[in-house]
């Protein structure tokens, strides 16, 4: 369920020479890394997502700028705005989600915990919300 998608506050060095974050899987995520991806150049109202993933787990993380996530588990909704680049928002699998309010110049990574595969996404709402209920 949206319970189980957690804002991650990953380690920030903070530094006169500026800041440095880190994240290493299975230990601030918890999954191990094999996918790194990342949205950029999106244009002024432009929507993303749109989708759920049947075994993906995933952290976002706004690099630049911002967006906002809208999580939804088939029984409850959460809009949360992502603008910071030590926060990563954990997002687990069987989750509905759609992103917009990109501003300019954002970018979005993804950290995931397997190659891609298309046939692990649910592209149809109601196809994703009958597997939720089977
Ligand atoms: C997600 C959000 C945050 C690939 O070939 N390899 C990849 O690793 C990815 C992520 C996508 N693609 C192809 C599949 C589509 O033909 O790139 C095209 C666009 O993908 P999609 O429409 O799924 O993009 P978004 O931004 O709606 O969703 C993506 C991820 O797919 C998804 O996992 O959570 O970013």
């Amino acid at each position: 369920s949206i319970a189980d998608c957690k804002l991650i506050d990953l380690p920030k060095i903070t530094d006169h020479r500026g800041n440095l974050t880190f994240v290493e899987g299975g230990n601030h995520i918890p999954f191990s890394i094999e996918r790194v991806y990342y949205l950029y150049d999106v244009p002024g109202g432009a929507e993303r997502g749109g989708h759920a993933h049947r075994q993906l787990s995933q952290l976002i993380i706004a690099m630049s700028g911002s967006f906002d996530i809208v999580l939804d588990d088939g029984r409850d909704k959460k809009r949360i705005h992502l603008n910071r680049s030590y926060n990563g928002l954990y997002v687990c699998p069987m989750i509905w989600r759609e992103m917009d309010n990109f501003s300019s110049g954002s970018v979005c990574m993804v950290l995931a915990s397997n190659r891609y595969d298309e046939s692990d996404y649910y592209r149809d709402y109601q196809d994703y919300l009958k597997a939720l209920k089977a």
